[in-house]
Order: C-alpha cells, then sequence, then structure tokens
C-alpha cells in the first residue's frame, strides 16, 4: 500500500485549543484520524507528523525525497518564509500537495505569499479538515497519473 506523508508544522499541535473560528475545533489527533480513514478509502496509508521545528521538517522533506514518498503539508507560518523549506520541497521525487486549514489569501498579507505554492502540484486551502482529504484526494489521482 502506498503510504503518503502527511506532514505539518509550526503550533499546529495547538489545534483545538485556541481560535475555533479560524482553525476549527479539532485537535491535531482528530484531523490524523481523520487523514487516516479517507486514507483507507483510497487505498492508502498515511505518516502523520507534526514538528515546530524547522530542521525537523527539512529532515522529513529529505526522507520523502529519498524514499520516493508523496507529501500532503501544511507548512503553517514556514509557508510565508521559509526559503530553506522552498529548495527542499525542489528536490521532491513524488507529488506534493500544500493545504491549509484557513484560507490564506483572506486573511493578513503576510499570509498572501507562499514560498511553497511554486514547488507544489497544486494548493488546498480553506476548507478545514476537509482541505485534507481532498488533498489525499488529489494525492491518490497524481500517484495514480504518474504509475506511483
Ligand atoms: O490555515 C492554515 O492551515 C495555516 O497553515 C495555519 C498556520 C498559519 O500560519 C498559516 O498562515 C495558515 C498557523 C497554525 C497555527 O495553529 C494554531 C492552532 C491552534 C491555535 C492557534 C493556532
Amino acid at each position: 500500500m502506498r503510504t503518503v506523508l502527511v506532514l505539518n508544522g509550526p503550533n499546529l499541535g495547538r489545534l483545538g485549543s485556541r481560535e475555533p473560528e479560524v482553525y476549527g475545533t479539532q485537535t491535531l489527533a482528530d484531523l490524523e484520524r481523520d487523514c487516516a480513514a479517507t486514507a483507507a478509502e483510497l487505498g492508502l496509508a498515511i505518516d502523520f507528523r507534526q514538528t515546530d521545528d524547522e530542521a525537523q521538517l527539512l529532515a522529513w522533506v529529505h526522507e520523502a525525497a529519498d524514499r520516493r514518498l508523496p507529501i500532503v503539508l501544511n507548512p503553517a507560518a514556514f509557508t510565508h518564509y521559509s526559503y530553506a523549506l522552498h529548495d527542499a520541497l525542489a528536490m521532491r521525487t513524488a507529488p506534493l500537495v500544500e493545504v491549509h486549514l484557513s484560507n490564506p489569501a483572506t486573511r493578513e498579507v503576510f499570509r498572501h505569499t507562499s514560498v511553497v505554492a511554486s514547488v507544489a502540484d497544486g494548493t488546498v486551502a480553506g476548507f478545514g479538515v476537509l482541505s485534507y482529504q481532498l488533498a489525499l484526494r488529489a494525492i491518490a489521482a497524481l500517484a495514480e497519473q504518474t504509475g506511483g
């Protein structure tokens, strides 16, 4: 069964504790369960991870490149300024979908820039937990197209 890395950046471990009007009421553990259920429907397995550490996130992106694993990535605030993350993702060897719970385009101006978007196959934003489900569907379709 194809494994998809579902990677989550800084502060997402705090989901469900604050700003429910922006990020919803689900915790990260709820989100992981939801992604696992969607992945199972699609015949995929997920490896779901979260870190507040940029170096750790880069190491996981390198691991994905070495293992040819597709990625669903919520880079959180790194989205907006991490050129190191951009460069690491540019070395990817399998599909990549950027995902956001909120719609950054409707929020503060600093969130309107993504340094990840240009190296991703696509972006899903603004649908809460559904953003992750749609991203997994996109990964399944891309993996099928590319024979992966
Ligand atoms: O909408 C998203 O998924 C974001 O990637 C979330 C990031 C934000 O910096 C991006 O602009 C958009 C922030 C995640 C912070 O997570 C929190 C979780 C619980 C309470 C407060 C923040």
